[in-house]
């Protein structure tokens, strides 16, 4: 039994159920993971499941979201409507049973397929139980009813307020701040990627999100749509719209096989990058498992008897490995297993031992097809796999240089790292600066104690069109990898981290507050995206934020951000103060770098977090992109949710 069924089981009782749901607001985070901006946007997803999984059961086409002025959301489908009806056992509504009984969710409907679900799968009491004030409306026999809850309880009994002909079900919540006490503030963009992201994986769905809080020109709400028609043929061509296709079409299979239902789509590009992305129950399986380990397997084992019969890989010299046949792929595989087991660190680990057979089986089928249908492209791609190979035995020599440095210790560190003293890592914080000059300004402001430099020269490479042994050959990266204590690869796997040398807990990025500086920020963190991955998800990389301008009139010295505090700073002052713009670290000495962009007291430090993998995937490749327009603005736009870290 899961720990879901567990918990839906032991509030079966009513009374029970009520400690439930004061149990939610006392220990939030067992059931929607935390309490900062990720909780909080996914309060917003475990409403729109239920719509989902109504759309899945085939009665609701349209999904509207809104982000209203305050900060409240707003969820409204066009399903068949919550049931309002007496539940016989709880002796109230079914919508209050819905609302206010933590794992009542799906119960009336036991013949519907429940697939779509939350990560934690905790059923709109949850969002209820953690919201100031919320309200369901349903329209449903033509009429309409209505119920308001405070902080999970009802305020009223369900009520009759009119007549109608629509049918469907809205829910209008405001996060409790009590309980999100970082912020309450929704950030478009995460909750674009989702729904987007979902339109994909469940086609034909028509989902609107429209945001109260701001207007464009014409002085109308920001607004988007997703639909998606094809499904995740279109998701993989999104995907990958700022990457050049290898060949012409994308490859795709959409099939049940032993009653489990799956759908893939695949595509080759130039890059020599592997980004496979795949869902269970629309649930995004970051750490992969038997479905992910059946898409490799019947890729590999496909592919590789096409070679061996297409008599492509006579006279080879090296062997090719599995790793070989998905450079430069990308992939989505997306399957609804009914009793889903999720396993791993953060439970998005698919477990089901039936289901890579079932994903083997498709995909073998869908490729063979594919590679008969079209022997150019099949031809395209095993050379690919070939020179892939290729890349992989130069590698392996370079990377084993990295892995030499790394474990000599005395003199193993890099020349230009000036180090701290102190020794325990939590403890320990490195900076990666940008250029020699602004290195040496950052060596003289830090603390030495805890605080290490590590300058790095100029524009770094670009990892992402850089083949992996060029990666590992990079001075600029290797001098990365010996100072952090981390190395790679392991006798299983190639690309796995180790990451229990560590030397550092922070690793601050500290770059120019210019375009150029952002560049050269994106370009490291690129470089951590796809080869210190693990860095990022354990929370590891940060990024500094040095201050635009600094404020002068008489002894008064302030700095500022942007434009709106050194506005504001200036009125303070009494007008005619002096500004400096800061056109980069080096115009600041030591102290005023330490000041306002390293000393602990004052500094505002952004920790990058991914919220969802597969726009992570597409923002990095568009960014390291050639086209600089979209980069600034997405950079320029994003840099405002900044996360404070005391
Ligand atoms: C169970 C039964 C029925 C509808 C729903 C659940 C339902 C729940 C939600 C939550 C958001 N939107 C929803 N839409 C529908 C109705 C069963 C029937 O009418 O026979």
């Amino acid at each position: 039994m899961s720990d879901i069924e567990k918990k839906q089981q032991y509030s079966a009782d009513s009374i029970q159920a009520l400690e439930g749901m004061e149990h939610v607001r006392m220990r939030p985070s067992m059931y929607i993971g935390d309490v900062g901006v990720r909780g909080l946007h996914h309060l917003v997803y475990e409403v729109i499941d239920n719509s989902i999984d109504e759309a899945l059961a085939g009665h609701c086409n349209n999904i509207d979201v809104y982000i209203n002025e305050d900060n409240s959301i707003t969820v409204r489908d066009d399903g068949r409507g919550i049931p309002v009806d007496m539940h016989k056992k709880e002796g109230v509504s079914a919508l209050e049973v819905v609302m206010t009984k933590i794992g009542a969710g799906g119960k009336f409907d036991k013949d519907s397929y429940k697939v779509s679900g939350g990560l934690h799968g905790v059923g709109v009491s949850c969002v209820n139980a953690l919201s100031d004030h919320l309200k369901a409306t349903v329209f449903r026999n033509g009429q309409i009813y209505e119920q308001e809850y405070e902080k999970g309880k009802a305020s009223y009994p369900v009520k009759l307020i009119g007549d109608t002909e629509k049918r469907g079900t809205e829910v209008t919540f405001t996060p409790d701040k009590s309980i999100f006490q970082q912020t309450t503030e929704y950030n478009y963009d995460t909750l674009a990627a989702r729904l987007r992201e979902l339109s994909y994986l469940n086609k034909g769905i028509t989902i609107h999100l429209t945001d109260k809080r701001h207007q464009d020109d014409e002085g109308n709400d920001v607004k988007e749509t997703f639909h998606s028609t094809e499904g995740l043929s279109e998701f993989v061509g999104y995907l990958d719209s700022t990457r050049e296709q290898l060949t012409a079409g994308v490859i795709s299979m959409e099939g049940e096989k032993n009653g489990i239902p799956v759908e893939v789509a695949m595509v080759y590009n130039t890059s020599y990058a592997e980004n496979l992305h795949s869902y269970v129950n629309n649930i995004n399986t970051h750490e992969g498992g038997t479905h992910l380990s059946g898409f490799r397997r019947g890729l590999t084992g496909t592919l590789k008897k096409y070679a061996d019969n297409s008599g492509l890989l006579k006279n080879l010299k090296f062997d090719i490995a599995g790793d070989d046949f998905r450079e430069g792929l990308t992939a989505i595989i997306s399957v609804k297993v009914a009793e889903p087991q999720f396993e791993g660190q953060t439970k998005t680990k698919l477990g089901n031992r039936e289901v890579s057979a079932a994903v083997s089986q498709a995909v073998s089928e869908m490729l063979t097809d594919y590679l008969e249908e079209n022997p150019n492209d099949a031809k395209t791609i095993i050379q690919k796999v070939i020179l892939a190979a290729q890349a992989r035995h130069a590698a392996r020599k370079a990377r084993e240089m990295v892995q030499r440095k790394t474990v000599m210790s005395i003199g193993g560190l890099p020349g230009k790292l000036s180090d701290c003293s102190e020794t325990d890592p939590e403890q320990c914080e490195i900076f990666l600066v940008e250029g020699d000059s602004a290195g040496g300004t950052a060596k003289q402001g830090r603390d030495r104690n805890f605080q290490a430099i590590l300058p790095l020269r100029g524009k770094i490479l670009n990892v992402e069109k850089a083949m992996v042994h060029k990666v590992f050959e990079n001075e600029e990266i290797k001098n990365m990898f010996t100072a952090l204590g981390v190395t790679i690869g392991t006798e299983e796997d190639s690309k796995a981290l180790n990451l229990s040398k560590l030397r550092y807990h922070k690793v601050v990025i500290m770059c120019d507050a210019d375009v150029d500086g952002s560049h050269i920020a994106t370009l490291i963190l690129t470089f951590f995206f796809r080869f210190m991955r693990e860095m990022v998800e354990q929370g590891y990389v940060y990024i500094a934020t040095p201050p635009l301008y600094l404020v002068k009139k008489g002894q008064k010295r302030e700095y500022a951000w942007d434009d709106d505090q050194r506005d504001l700073i200036v009125q303070k002052m009494g007008g005619s103060a002096t500004i400096q713009r800061y056109k980069g670290l080096g115009e600041m000495n030591a102290e005023q770098l330490w000041d306002t962009t390293m000393n602990p007291e004052f500094r505002t430090l952004r920790q990058v977090v991914i919220d969802n993998d597969v726009e992570a995937d597409r923002v990095f490749s568009m960014l390291m992109g050639d086209e600089v327009p979209p980069r600034r603005d997405f950079i320029e736009r994003n840099s405002k949710y900044a996360n404070i870290d005391a």
